[in-house]
């Protein structure tokens, strides 16, 4: 499950996105028991949470669902925005391998002046008789500014880096990898493209323009090339500088000439492209329309805006093996989706008053799938 949860002190900064509201659906005291309703009935093994406020968490989150069976982990906010992500999970379904908390704010670089953060966790999943690999999960909460699509996807490439660490296995492969949470991007938006497709050039793209939440970019900047500087220590291809290359044991004037100089062409080109990849094949749980009207789903509803902004991503590997009768065609070592819960439409929610209202607690939906690990 993915869900932003709504911290309280979000809404009541910005107070003036529930006018719609009756006024007691929007006291923690009620908001809260409903959200634990809905997690628990919904009881999934894996919860990805987003906008969970400290407090709430050390006093009634963490405790609650540690009843539930689950494993918390937490990474806050870095600054004064007392926010952050949650990854819970069943402590009967895995143990927990390794926490990876990434934080988004970089003091020695002016274009990481924002406190968002995300958090990877790498789960070996408890399966009797068989070696399972682990699932790395990821989840994060981008920077919500409309006009910050430089900002926004520096953070996305920095938590590639991370799931690429955490999830590069022994024989160069990554494990399986869910990748949730709040984007705050649009769908066949340039951000999101880039995370469905790996790759995205970026020449000439207004930094307004990158996650699809406003539509003039009259005055804006172009994003620059490269977008972020190189003392980040992430490549283009997201991962971290010095990962992507393979050790060369040898020293440099053991190398021939030609090597030395096909090295030195590969990076002045990587430096000078505008354009950005990562390695993992990430298809998206929801197709983000209505299969029959093609009206859009949304995952957040309040009196400004109405759309999808949350996703839950997913490594299902391409990579297919005829099955025993010759005809049939298995995934390999991915995860494959089974079921998920659907999304609503925006008219649908305004029949109940839009978000947050009487039963649906937050101004986002929850999004569940289901997956089958392919051994
Ligand atoms: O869009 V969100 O809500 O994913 O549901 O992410 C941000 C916004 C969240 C964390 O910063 O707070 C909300 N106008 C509207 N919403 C805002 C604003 C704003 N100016 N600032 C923060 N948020």
């Amino acid at each position: 499950m993915s869900y932003n949860i709504l911290s309280q002190d979000l809404l009541e900064d910005n107070s003036h996105l529930y006018r719609h509201c009756r006024r007691p659906v929007l006291h923690w005291s009620f908001r809260f028991p409903n959200i634990l309703k809905e997690i628990k009935h919904f009881d999934a093994d894996v919860l990805c949470l987003q906008e969970v406020q400290e407090d709430h968490y050390g006093t009634e989150i963490r405790p609650s669902l540690e009843s539930l069976g689950y494993h918390c982990e937490y990474k806050m906010r870095t600054g004064r925005k007392p926010d952050g992500c949650a990854i819970c999970f069943k402590h009967s379904k895995f143990s927990l391998l390794s926490v990876n908390p990434v934080e988004f704010y970089r003091p020695g670089i002016p274009l990481l002046d924002r406190d968002n953060v995300g958090l990877v966790l790498l789960l070996q999943p408890k399966i009797p008789c068989a070696a399972s690999p682990a699932i790395c999960v990821a989840n994060t909460h981008l920077l919500y500014n409309p006009r910050r699509g430089d900002i926004k996807l520096t953070q996305l490439a920095m938590l590639l880096a991370e799931i690429s660490s955490v999830a590069h296995q022994k024989d160069g492969s990554f494990c399986p990898i869910i990748m949730c949470g709040d984007f705050n991007s649009v769908p066949g938006s340039p951000l999101y493209s880039f995370i469905k497709e790996g790759k995205l050039n970026y020449e000439g793209l207004a930094i307004g323009k990158v996650s699809g939440q406003e539509q003039s970019s009259r005055g804006q900047r172009i994003l620059s090339i490269p977008i972020w500087p190189p003392n980040l220590g992430i490549s283009q291809n997201c991962v971290y500088e010095g990962q992507q290359v393979p050790k060369v044991e040898k020293t440099d004037c053991d190398l021939t000439q030609t090597q030395q100089e096909k090295t030195e062409a590969l990076v002045t080109a990587e430096k000078l492209s505008s354009s950005l990849q990562h390695h993992f094949s990430l298809s998206s749980v929801y197709s983000h329309y209505l299969p029959d009207s093609g009206i859009p789903e949304v995952t957040t509803c309040h009196s400004r805006s109405a759309r999808t902004v949350d996703y839950i991503f997913y490594s299902a590997e391409k990579e297919a093996v005829p099955g025993h009768q010759g005809t049939e065609v298995a995934l390999v070592g991915g995860l494959k989706l089974l079921a998920r819960l659907s999304l609503l439409t925006e008219q649908d929610l305004w029949t109940v008053n839009g978000l947050p209202n009487e039963n649906n607690s937050s101004d986002h939906l929850p999004l569940l799938a289901k997956f089958r690990l392919e051994l």
